[in-house]
């Protein structure tokens, strides 16, 4: 059996397929993309058309998407099962995986590159919203004190990372979840979340993920390079980020230029 999975390090998506990856025991490969160097290689292309990690090959056979690979990888492996054997608490999982892709991590991308000071009020607003609907459909539909259901799933394995890159907006953006009953479900899951082993160990620090996602917060997004940089935010091989200091709480375009 051959199996290797193409990742990039910071990618949470990439992270949901190591994590799939990990919590069966499955042995593999890993080969990370520099996403920094466009045009991506033929090869790579060929296995992963749209030019995305993660990509999976397992014997000699590409996938991509991150949600169909862990449900592949949950089918085809033994291990401990990713999804409930439960068909309707099977459904759960999906519809609020579902809701992270479509909803809840386009939000943080929008606050996260938004460069006018003016409208972060609203787009916070528009987070908890989506905060606030995901702690509804927990208390609507988990069972769990902690986690979801009774053990952790592929929702708990999607939102870990989610949850993780919103510490990013936190740093940059002064997001906070009010520590009020309102969100207390969706909080201690977060905490649930973030706090598993196999989410810490397949995550980089809180640090290196603020560092990485600079460009972000100046609205330049997948290692396009801001006026006035030498390298991308995410060449990390061109920019050490041991070399890097931490970028400064609130920073946009504006005030980068300002800066230097
Ligand atoms: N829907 C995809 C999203 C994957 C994705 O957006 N990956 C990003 C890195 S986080 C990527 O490969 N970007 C490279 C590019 O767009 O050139 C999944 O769930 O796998």
């Amino acid at each position: 059996m051959s199996l290797t999975l193409y990742t990039w390090q910071y990618c949470p998506f990439a992270q949901r397929t190591r994590i799939a990856l990990a919590v069966k025991g499955i042995a593999h490969e890993q080969y990370e993309l520099d996403i920094t160097k466009k045009p991506y290689p033929d090869w790579f292309m060929k296995l992963s058309p749209n030019g995305k990690v993660p990509t999976l090959v397992h014997d000699g056979r590409p996938l991509y998407e991150s949600e169909v690979i862990a449900e592949y990888v949950d089918e085809v492996f033994d291990g401990p099962k990713l999804l409930p054997q439960d068909a309707y608490q099977r459904a759960i999982v999906r519809l609020l995986i579902a809701y992270g892709g479509e909803k809840f991590l386009p939000l943080l991308y929008r606050l996260l590159r938004n460069q006018d000071e003016a409208r972060d009020e609203e787009l916070r607003a528009q987070a908890l919203d989506a905060w606030r609907w995901l702690d509804a459909r927990l208390r609507e539909f988990g069972t769990g004190e902690r986690f979801l259901f009774d053990a952790p799933t592929l929702a708990e394995y999607s939102f870990g990372p989610f949850f993780q890159r919103w510490r990013i907006v936190e740093y940059y953006r002064f997001f906070e979840i009010p520590d009020t009953p309102e969100f207390a479900r969706i909080r201690a899951w977060r905490d649930a979340c973030e706090g598993l082993d196999v989410v810490q160990g397949t995550a980089p620090s809180t640090e290196t993920l603020i560092k990485v996602y600079a460009d972000y917060a100046r609205n330049y997004d997948n290692a396009k390079l801001p006026p006035g940089s030498r390298f991308s935010a995410f060449d990390t091989q061109a920019w050490p980020l041991e070399d890097r200091p931490m970028p400064p709480r609130g920073l946009r375009l504006q005030a980068s230029r300002q800066a230097h």
